[in-house]
C-alpha cells in the first residue's frame, strides 16, 4: 500500500474532506502573526533609531493621546471577530456539530485504554453486541456479552483501524480508564476520549494509505507507545479485508 503520510517542513498531507478547512485557519493565523511581527519590527526599529540618545537633546515624555493607543487593538479585535464569525463558527458547526447520517457512513466504536486503541465493528448483522465492563478480560478486551446474539459476529481489532476511502467514518469514542486523545494529523482530527462519555467523531478520508493514530493526551508511563495505524483502503479492498476477519468471541455453535 502506498505510504501517503508525510511530516516535512509544512503541515502533513491533507487526507480528509475537512482538512483544508482546518489548514485555512492555521495558515491565516500564521500569516497574520507574521505580518504583525514584521510591522511591529519595522516600527520598533524606526523608533529606536529616531529617538536614540543625542548629546544636548533632553528627553521629553509626551503622549499622542489615549485614543491612538487603541487603534492597533481595535484592528486586531476586528480581525479576530471576523475570523470567529466568518470562519471559526461555520467550520466548527460543519466539522463538530453535524455528524453524517448512519446510512451513508461506516459506524464503529473506538475504546481507548492504557495503552491501546480497540476498534469495534458490528459484523455482518450491522448490530453492535452488548458490552459489559464485568466481562472484560485479556481475550475479551471490550467485554462483549457472548449471550447477546448481536455480539456473536462482532469484530474487534486492536491498534488497527481499517476504513474505506471516500465514505464518512463515524464512531463513538470512549475510554476505559483515563483521558486519552484520538489524533490522526493527516485527517486533522483530534478528540479527547473520556471515561464515562461517548463522544461522536467523524471524518471522511480522501486518499488511500496508511496513517498513524497517536494519543495526544499524556495518559501514563506508556503514553508514547500508545499508537495505532489507520489503513484507508479502496472500497473493494475494504470489503475483502472485512470478510476475512474472524469474530472476536469464540464461536460456540
Ligand atoms: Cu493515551
Amino acid at each position: 500500500m502506498e505510504q501517503a503520510s508525510n511530516y516535512g517542513w509544512s503541515l502533513p498531507v491533507a487526507a480528509s474532506t475537512f482538512a483544508k478547512d482546518i489548514d485555512f485557519g492555521i495558515n491565516i493565523i500564521h500569516v497574520a502573526m507574521f505580518a504583525i511581527f514584521i510591522l511591529w519590527g519595522i516600527y520598533f526599529t524606526y523608533m529606536l533609531v529616531k529617538y536614540r540618545h543625542k548629546e544636548g537633546v533632553p528627553a521629553r515624555y509626551k503622549h499622542g493621546g489615549v485614543l491612538w493607543s487603541f487603534v492597533p487593538d481595535i484592528v486586531v479585535l476586528v480581525f479576530e471577530l471576523t475570523l470567529i464569525f466568518l470562519y471559526a463558527i461555520p467550520s466548527w458547526s460543519r466539522i463538530k456539530m453535524s455528524v453524517p447520517p448512519a446510512g451513508k457512513s461506516l459506524v464503529l466504536e473506538v475504546v481507548a485504554e492504557q495503552f491501546a486503541w480497540s476498534i469495534h465493528y458490528p459484523g455482518p448483522d450491522g448490530k453492535f453486541g452488548r458490552k459489559d465492563p464485568k466481562l472484560v478480560n485479556a481475550s475479551n478486551v471490550l467485554g462483549l456479552d457472548p449471550h447477546d446474539p448481536a455480539a456473536k459476529d462482532d469484530i474487534v481489532t486492536v491498534n488497527e483501524l481499517h476504513i474505506p476511502v471516500g465514505k464518512p467514518t463515524v464512531f463513538n469514542l470512549t475510554s476505559k480508564d483515563v483521558i486519552h486523545s484520538f489524533f490522526v494529523p493527516e485527517f486533522r482530527i483530534k478528540q479527547d476520549a473520556m471515561p464515562g462519555m461517548r463522544v461522536p467523531v467523524w471524518f471522511e478520508p480522501t486518499m488511500a494509505g496508511k496513517f498513524e493514530i497517536g494519543c495526544a493526551q499524556l495518559c501514563g508511563f506508556g503514553h508514547a507507545l500508545m499508537r495505532g495505524d489507520v489503513f484507508v483502503h479502496s472500497p473493494e479492498e475494504f470489503e475483502a479485508w472485512l470478510s476475512e476477519q474472524k469474530p472476536a468471541l469464540p464461536q460456540t455453535s
